[in-house]
């Protein structure tokens, strides 16, 4: 009686609540749906790193298409194609679904589908887990007995299925690089029981159940051991029987902390939350409804995507992440250096994410021994390495295009884990090395011009000609972008070398060479030359911005620095044009942030949205490539602070640098900054009214908000609260 009556209450005092506050609101970092996918750019994704899975969320037929990082058909001389793995297929009794929904809940890095069927609620969660190295997904309902369904583990290269238990297990052999590869599959039940029918594992009238994925290849990341491993058998079997022998409430637990640990550590928050579906939300927006509460979201998605699919150990983000369901994927889904696979660690730093990025340097060491030990006449260099625009797991090249500055520009990464981290450990023994050996490749490489200048000979501007030719591959000198790569990288190089304290006679000579380098031109109409002579086209609207490269991600080119160079690459962005591929527009909002025009970045984010963003809020170049979600994110956070510009041991921190006026009021918590800063701000009415700045290393800080600077020298592990405010 008196379980009735409390509940009576209960129920009116949620009428009464609901009745006064409008209905419960959706959690805000929430993907959610109130129908399945009905293709794969509406699935949801999830991944920790290595293992990544695309959910459609069907109630009667339940698919999740899953890939593992290092499955592709290429070797260290052929770049092949990234591959889907397998798909696990799961079908359930029909019956009438009501109040269905899938949703993504970022906060947490799980999925979760629910519905009810005759009074009965069921609900699965979804995640893969980094520290068990494992999917996880788990079936519940809120009556005993009432889970029943059957699940199949099917292979996408025609593996042999067996059967071990409550196991099945897919075993094969890719045929074009004799890669061996397996998925397990593990059923647990609790209540009911599970049986072996139709090459399926039947589930009859249990309480809960949860089903297991793992999955890999023989692949080994090192090219020492020529990236060849033990057949991954014994090792996923183990993973298996390890990850099934703890209760899911723990392995959901070690999950979410695991995952938060990293997710938590930034908070954006540009406006009101929308109780809407995602979908209505994209489709409102895209017709031009203010919701700044999804552009934070769509920040936010930037960083889940790149825990799901970077993380210590494994490969690094790939053109589609992790997240690919096709034999011959756009571009072979592996790494394309003249922009994408950089762009993709654009977010790490600044969205605190310092962590993620380090795959990147694991596979690019492999990448320079590989290209170093290569035959091809185009890829041999008495100093350092070079390398071709397109490149696999393995470091195996497409030979479309050489891309002679895509070693220096892949280099900056390791300067930038270390301005970010002061990770002297990591300068000393993989950055310095590193930007030295490609600082050497171009001591050797570039020629004395007739004006006395040093120019690259024989370059390119990703991926054009003079005269707006498609993919013409003429090699140029002085192209503005080898230009710029070559002065960004020696900068690197000398800061790291000064930072050290080491090769001081090597440092003075890269310091020459880079005053003899021929450095950027302003043209005829104004704009900054992409070109040695003054040839551009004003309406040359190629997607990359190569040229642009001082701008962002260099750092040669700033308002703050160079003025008059600064204007000439806004009139060279904006004859570009908005209209662009996923990436190119993605890359503009950093470039227009970088200029200081908030306005104009924020632009180009409804463009994004309008012209890139799916349903499933991946973007698309078109087809998908992840490259336009990282970059977004990156932009999102230069929008709002700026550390690039270093002034002797003075880290400069530009506070508010390009915020739109459709951002007005807001706040965000927890970006990093160069220099080893933790940076939170809050503003209204597009002024700054509260700022907080924790110094992780000690160093020298100036901070510039609004056309002035303040110096603060700190002291390391203190807070400082700027008192212009
Ligand atoms: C570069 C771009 C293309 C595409 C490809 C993966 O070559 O020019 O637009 O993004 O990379």
């Amino acid at each position: 009686m008196k379980t009735k009556k409390a509940k009576l209450i209960i129920g009116l005092l949620t009428f009464c609540i609901t009745a006064a506050f409008g209905k419960p609101k959706e959690n805000p970092l929430t993907l959610w749906y109130n129908q399945p996918a009905s293709e794969w750019l509406e699935a949801l994704p999830l991944g920790n790193g290595s293992l990544g899975g695309m959910v459609f969320g069907g109630v009667e037929r339940e698919h999740i298409q899953f890939n593992e990082e290092s499955l592709v058909t290429g070797t260290t001389s052929t770049v092949g194609y990234y591959q889907p793995f397998g798909d696990i297929y799961i079908e359930m009794s029909s019956g009438k679904a009501e109040d269905y929904k899938r949703s993504l809940q970022l906060r947490e890095g799980v999925q979760t589908v629910q519905w009810r069927r005759e009074g009965v609620n069921f609900k699965r969660e979804y995640f893969v887990s980094y520290p068990d190295k494992v999917m996880v997904l788990h079936f519940t309902a809120d009556k005993k007995a009432e889970i029943s369904f059957s699940v199949k583990l099917s292979d996408a290269h025609g593996a042999a299925i067996s059967f071990n238990g409550n196991r099945i297990i897919a075993s094969g052999k890719l045929s074009e690089n004799q890669m061996d590869y397996e998925s397990q599959l593990m059923v647990v039940n609790s209540g009911g029981s599970v049986t072996l029918a139709d090459s399926s594992l039947k589930v009859q009238n249990a309480n809960e159940v949860t089903v297991f994925l793992v999955a890999g290849t023989s692949f080994l990341n090192d090219f020492n051991k020529k990236f060849k491993g033990d057949h991954p058998h014994q090792r996923l079997s183990n993973q298996l029987t390890e990850a099934s022998q703890k209760s899911y409430a723990e392995l959901r637990k070690r999950h979410i902390n695991d995952y938060q640990e990293l997710f938590g550590r930034v908070e954006l928050n540009l406006g009101k939350p929308s109780a809407l579906p995602t979908s209505e939300r994209l489709k409102a927006h895209k017709s031009g409804a203010t919701d700044t509460d999804l552009e934070a979201l769509l920040f936010q998605y930037g960083r889940y995507l790149l825990i799901s699919c970077s993380r210590p150990g494994s490969l690094p983000a790939n053109l589609q992440g992790l997240w690919n369901y096709e034999y011959k994927p756009a571009w072979y889904s592996q790494y394309t250096t003249n922009i994408n696979v950089e762009m993709n660690y654009w977010p790490a730093e600044v969205t605190a994410l310092s962590e993620c990025h380090l795959p990147l340097f694991d596979w690019l060491e492999n990448m320079a021994a590989v290209q170093k030990s290569s035959e091809d006449p185009k890829l041999k260099t008495s100093k350092g390495w070079t390398c071709y625009s397109t490149n696999n797991i393995m470091g195996g090249p497409s030979t479309w295009g050489i891309h002679r500055p895509g070693s220096a520009w892949l280099s900056q990464h390791f300067w930038e884990h270390y301005a970010f981290t002061g990770d002297r450990q990591f300068l000393k023994e993989r950055a310095y090395p590193m930007l030295k050996d490609v600082s050497g490749y171009w001591e050797d490489h570039l020629v004395v011009s007739k004006e006395g200048k040093l120019i690259t000979p024989d370059g390119w501007s990703p991926e054009h000609g003079p005269g707006n030719i498609e993919g013409d591959r003429t090699p140029y000198p002085g192209v503005s972008y080898d230009q710029q790569i070559v002065y960004d990288l020696f900068s690197n190089c000398i800061e790291a070398s000064g930072d050290l304290g080491a090769d001081k006679e090597y440092r003075e000579k890269l310091q020459s060479m880079r005053n003899s380098l021929l450095g950027p031109q302003i043209g005829r109409w104004g704009q900054l030359q992409e070109w040695m002579d003054d040839v551009d086209d004003p309406n040359d609207h190629h997607r990359h911005n190569s040229h642009l490269f001082a701008v962002h991600p260099g750092r040669q080119i700033s308002p703050l620095t160079t003025p008059e160079f600064a204007k000439a690459a806004l009139v060279s962005l904006n004859a570009r044009g908005d209209v662009s591929t996923g990436w190119s527009t993605a890359w503009k909002i950093n470039l227009y942030a970088r200029l200081h025009h908030g306005d104009r970045a924020y632009d180009l984010i409804r463009q994004l949205f309008r012209q890139c963003i799916l349903q499933n809020m991946f973007d698309s170049h078109p087809p998908f490539q992840i490259d336009g979600n990282f970059g977004y994110t990156a932009g999102v956070a230069e929008m709002l602070l700026q550390s690039h510009i270093r002034q002797g041991d003075h880290y400069m921190l530009h506070l508010l640098p390009a915020l739109p006026n459709a951002w007005a009021t807001g706040e965000v918590k927890g970006l990093r900054a160069r220099g080893g800063f933790v940076v939170d701000m809050k503003w209204e009415n597009g002024k700054l009214t509260s700022c907080a700045v924790k110094s992780l290393l000690g160093n020298n800080l100036k901070v510039i908000y609004n056309g002035k600077e303040y110096s603060i020298p700190t002291v390391k592990g203190k807070i400082y609260k700027p008192e212009f405010l």
